[in-house]
This record gives structure tokens, sequence and C-alpha cells, in this order.
């Protein structure tokens, strides 16, 4: 038994069999995680393409609507691109990320939000404020109701404005003082391809890219079946997908609201 295996007077130790218990039991304690080789080189350059033509078709659509995204502070944010190119259904439903999630939130679980975010150099991004992807919530639960899949599309460094991270804020009710922050804020450096595994309740942001490339990430918020989504994706998709078992769970077909007892009812009565 060598030094590092002794402990004493201690009933139970977590098991590690794999790396998979490896990668969670570090997202349990810390609040996140880091997943390398999620996507290959080819995924990236097509992924880079895709994510900037839906970027400018939603730049267009805020034209058509008389307002620009700078408005409402959300330039640079693609919103729900999977409803815009279906390419991005893959990074949804990427079963390496799918089992993690299963294992963190249980089986029931829906797709809260999909958003590209485009870091631009020498440029601040509004993803650069210290915040919780589960906004405004300022409690402490012992196990998780949310989990994010933090794609980076391109390098995350501290030169290209990897995302920061307070470790195990997502056990905390309030954010750190400046001072605390300052001395335990990590900023995740990941080569383009991975995934940042990472409890929803983490208190992060987005580093600030000084480098002359962009840094792209596409980020998904996975959510328990009790709550919400950010937007309506079924009434966003029409349909689209609905014939998978699976698909309608995760973009929450099934979990739509009942709109009247009887309703709710007849749902029941078809299980
Ligand atoms: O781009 C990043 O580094 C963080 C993005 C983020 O916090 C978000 O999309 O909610
Ligand atoms: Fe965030």
């Amino acid at each position: 038994m060598s030094m590092k295996d002794e402990s004493y007077g201690v009933t139970k130790q977590n098991l590690v069999k794999d790396v998979v218990d490896e990668k969670l039991e570090e997202f349990f304690i810390r609040g996140f995680t880091v997943l390398e080789n999620v996507l290959t080189n080819e995924e990236l350059s097509e992924t880079r393409k895709r994510l900037d033509d839906v970027y400018r078709k939603q730049v267009e659509e805020a034209a058509q609507n008389n307002f620009k995204l700078g408005d409402i502070r959300e330039e640079n944010v693609a919103r729900m691109i999977f409803a815009y190119d279906d390419y991005f259904l893959n990074m949804v439903t990427n079963s390496a990320i799918i089992g993690y999630v299963k294992k963190i939130v249980g089986h029931y679980f829906i797709l809260h939000l999909q958003n590209g975010i485009i870091n631009m150099p020498d440029e601040k991004h509004h993803q650069s404020s210290w915040h919780r992807d589960l906004p405004y919530q300022d409690f402490v639960i012992s196990k998780p109701l949310a989990v994010n899949a933090l794609y980076c599309i391109d390098e995350f460094s501290k030169k290209t404005g990897g995302t920061l991270v307070v470790p195990f804020s997502h056990k905390m009710e309030t954010i750190p003082s400046e001072t605390y922050i300052e001395k335990h804020a990590l900023q995740v450096e990941a080569p383009a391809g991975s995934v940042i595994l990472m409890d929803s309740m983490v208190f992060h942001r987005a580093g600030y890219n000084s480098s002359t490339i962009i840094r792209r990430a596409v980020n998904h918020v996975y959510v328990a079946g009790i709550l919400k989504q950010q937007m309506n994706i079924p009434s966003m998709l029409k349909g689209k997908f609905s014939d998978n078992p699976f698909l309608r769970m995760l973009l929450g077909y099934d979990s739509s609201e009942a709109n009247s007892v009887s309703e709710y009812r007849l749902k029941r009565l078809k299980k």
C-alpha cells in the first residue's frame, strides 16, 4: 500500500473504476471537468462555418425587426442554433455527453438551451460577466438539477479567453468576494474539440480574448424534466424530430403542460 492509499477512520470512500467515474467525481466535487477529443478537426471546421452562418441569419432577423443585437447585449451570441441548422443537433445528442447527463441529472431531462458564443478578438463579450446558467438562483442543492456541456470550438487558453470558473461555487448561495475570486478562479485551458462539463450553478464567465483568432463555443444546458426550457422548443420546431422517442423527451415534446384536466388525463390514458 502506497502512502497515498492510506486513510484513517474513514468508513466510506468514492470508488473510481474508469475514466468516466474519474471525470464524474471531479464534476461533483469541483463543479466542472474537461473532456478532451469530443469533436474531430473536420467537425470543428464545419461547426465554425455553420455557426457564423447562423449568427449572420440571426443578425438579419433582428434587422428585419428594426433592431441590432447589440441594442440588447446579444451581440455575438447565436441562440437555439439547432433550430436554424440540423447539423447542431449532433452536439445536443452526442452519446458521450448524454451518458454523463444521465449520470448527473437522471434519465428524464430536457434541453434548456443551445447557444453559440463568438468571442471576438479584443472585444468585451456580454458573457464575460460572472453568472450562473440558472440565473438569479441562490440556493444550494445536494444533487444537480442542470448540467452544462460547453464545447470549445476553438482553442481555450488564457490568451484566447477560455472560460473562467470558480471551483466549488455550485455549493455556495452567494458569489464570493472580488478578493476570493481573484485568488481562486481558474481559467480553463483546453484544446479545440474539448467539452467543459459544468454544474449549471457554478459561477463562471467568458475570458477576454487578447489573441488574434475568434474563440467560439457552443453551450448546452440540460435540465431535469421539471424545469422549463429557455424558449418553447417544440413550437419552434413545429413537430420536427418528434417521431424519435429520445428526441421527443430531450426537445421537450413530452413535457409541455396539459391545457386542462381532461387533456392531462387523456395523456395519461395514452401512456
Ligand atoms: O463563452 C464562454 O466562455 C462562456 C459562455 C457562457 O457563460 C454562456 O454561454 O452561458
Ligand atoms: Fe454561462
